[in-house]
């Protein structure tokens, strides 16, 4: 490892020096000590599925084999580890979404979990057609997430969609025979197709993966976002910081990694509980620092302003500060080198979800039955840790950045009103109206990942600029949100970075040019966006001047969510190459064929300005068709 710099923004240089120092090894190291990935793996050529294998195909036609021992193409090979892809990242969001679903099935006044939200409940039932007269919320409630159960193994006929698809767009996937029947299903019957000896044709492999990725996008993540809507409020704009220099010197610091706001929620009503403020003080600290990472960081900034450390690739980086009491996870992208990592310090790594144990990790449960105690006994571990800090060796980078942050589709609504006709108020119109006058030439959803094989935030952060400068409204989640909050580019002020027109829209609302709308299962308020205004103007989605963005990708979830945008009909763009390259009709439906089915395609880029000159020339073309 030489230049640091070639990694990681200039602000993250003096960790990886220090943890050079400390013999600690990161993310970084392992890229280069894995040299090259394998040839065949990056192409998508390699199956496991059975014990016959396994099976390499050649990618050089005429050399070497060109089927597996089963006979499969490289065709059947490459689809059959795409559509696994797209079924494990729906189960994971979609398995979020159930535990949330669960705990409105649990909640009650008198409990830890309460209804925060009654309005956003009661017209979600009415939307399910599910009677509130004269009942109580928490029956309301309980009737709602047992409704929302249904949708997981739906025996017959077509899951419970949102009101925001067009008919249009449902009456499309209906004819193209990927409308998806329950989520739990669509994810088995790919797992069942892709055994030995089922799907060996790589069209209706890949139909499969389309309808799989809408059962994600529209109904687990939608319904995730939803239910915790209703739990724990819907996110309002506020003010907040981004990046790691958010820990401070004399305060017991937590890091709360990973997705599920059943646990922030409760973790952080816990740091401010009288007796453990007392405790971290008897320890010798100021108080608690609640930061949060990844989604989580998301999350809890979204609902309620809390600091947020940063994004995938600063998990290691976090603790090499030295300042870190305890790194707190659940689910998902949580590196498992932290529990090698964290022994190099006096940091406790606590993992308290059954799906993610990890060795060398203390576990402690989290327990959603008595979720208040159980998230104490967590951050009175982190307390205790305290005096253990070395505080003689420790780094806290400078750089910290302000960020807005909370926009969820009713709070957008709430901004325009303030300039909406009366008639158009509680609307998307002004936002329709503004995009037809060509002060906002089209919007972009940034989304996705960070990737140690792209130097962190590089890409998000130069599409996003070049965007903005271009008009183009940016709507981000997940990690690309983080990205562009430590960026400085989603803060009221850096509406100067933007075009004229977009400049006057954020000048107009109070709001930047990037909105940022939440974690990855937050894609779903995009997806509602570009619903309503569909609706609203009487169009498919696919018509519309939108493009969906993972510049620097890497999970299974993106994969589910890249193929769910682009059935919902809207290009995106991907700026890390799919393993998908050892079939040529693979990727020739993905970035041709595709488009006759769902009106909407994917690119490949991995260069941040081509990416966005592709982007504004797409919008245009959009518009041009729309006639505005
Ligand atoms: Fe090889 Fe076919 Fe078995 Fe895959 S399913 S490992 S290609 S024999
Ligand atoms: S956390 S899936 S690294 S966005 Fe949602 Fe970030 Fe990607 Fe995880």
């Amino acid at each position: 490892m030489k230049n640091f710099e070639s990694f990681v923004n200039s602000d993250m240089v003096s960790l990886l020096e220090k943890g050079k120092r400390d013999g600690v090894e990161t993310v970084w190291d392992r890229v280069e000590a894995m040299k090259a990935p394998c040839g065949l793996g990056s192409k998508g050529l390699c199956c496991r599925i059975c014990a016959m294998g396994p099976c390499r195909i050649s990618p050089v036609p005429g050399k070497g084999s060109s089927r597996g021992i089963c006979g499969a193409t490289a065709d059947v090979i490459v689809s059959r580890n795409l559509a696994r892809m797209v079924a494990a990242g729906t189960a994971a969001h979609s398995d979020h979404a159930r535990g949330i679903i669960h705990l409105l099935h649990q909640a009650s006044r008198e409990g830890d979990y309460t209804i925060k939200n009654p309005d956003k409940l009661i017209s979600l039932a009415k939307e399910w057609h599910i009677d509130t007269e004269g009942k109580d919320i928490y029956e309301i409630g309980h009737m709602v997430a047992e409704v929302a159960l249904e949708n997981f193994g739906k025996a017959f006929g077509e899951m419970k969609l949102p009101a925001s698809i067009p008919e249009i767009r449902k009456e499309l996937w209906r004819r193209e025979n990927i409308m998806p029947r329950a989520i739990d299903r669509e994810v088995v019957s790919i797992m069942h197709s892709t055994h030995i000896g089922c799907m060996a044709d790589a069209e209706e492999m890949l139909r499969m993966a389309l309808r799989t990725s809408l059962a994600d996008g529209w109904a687990g993540s939608y319904m995730g976002t939803a239910i915790s809507d209703i739990l724990f409020n819907v996110p309002k704009a506020t003010k907040t910081e981004s990046n790691l220099a958010v820990l401070e010197e004399n305060q017991v610091n937590i890091i709360l990694h990973g997705h599920e706001p059943s646990l922030s929620e409760m973790i952080l009503l816990a740091v401010s509980d009288s007796q453990l403020v007392t405790k971290a003080k008897e320890v010798g600290a100021d108080g608690i620092n609640l930061v949060g990472m990844c989604c989580t960081g998301n999350e809890l900034s979204m609902r309620h302003g809390t600091k947020n450390g940063g994004n995938f690739l600063q998990q290691e980086l976090a603790v090499i500060t030295g300042t870190v009491e305890a790194v707190i996870v659940d689910v998902q992208c949580i590196l498992p080198s932290l529990a090698e990592l964290t022994k190099k310090y006096h940091t406790d790594f606590i993992t308290t979800s059954p799906t993610a144990r990890i060795t060398g990790a203390t576990h402690i449960e989290f327990n959603e039955e008595h979720a208040y105690e159980s998230a104490k006994k967590i951050v009175l571990k982190a307390i205790e840790n305290f005096p253990n800090r070395n505080k003689e060796d420790i780094c806290i980078p400078d750089t910290k950045t302000e960020f807005m942050v909370g926009y969820s589709v009713e709070e957008i609504i709430k901004h325009m009103d303030k300039v909406a006709n009366e008639n158009e108020k509680g609307t998307l119109m002004p936002l329709v109206n503004t995009i037809a006058e060509k002060k906002i030439r089209g919007v972009a959803a940034l989304v996705g990942c960070n990737n140690p094989r792209i130097k962190q935030d590089y890409n998000h952060i130069k599409i996003a600029e070049k965007l903005i400068e271009n008009n183009i409204l940016v709507v981000a989640t997940g990690c690309s949100a983080t990205a562009l909050a430590k960026a400085g580019l989603v803060n009221i002020e850096s509406a100067k970075l933007a075009g004229d027109g977009l400049r006057s829209v954020c000048e107009g609302l109070n709001i930047p040019p990037v909105l940022h709308m939440g974690s990855c299962v937050d894609i779903s308020r995009i997806l509602q966006l570009t619903g309503e205004v569909a609706k609203l103007l009487n169009v498919d989605i696919s018509d519309l001047p939108v493009v969906g963005v993972a510049p620097e990708w890497m999970s299974e979830k993106a994969v589910a969510i890249g193929v769910y945008v682009v059935s919902t009909g809207i290009d995106t763009w991907l700026g890390v190459l799919p393993q998908i390259t050892g079939s040529e009709k693979v990727v020739n439906i993905l970035v041709n064929d595709i488009e006759n089915i769902v009106g909407a395609k994917f690119f490949v880029e991995t260069d941040p300005i081509k990416t966005a000159e592709q982007i504004i020339e797409r919008i245009d073309m959009k518009r041009q068709k729309l006639g505005i």
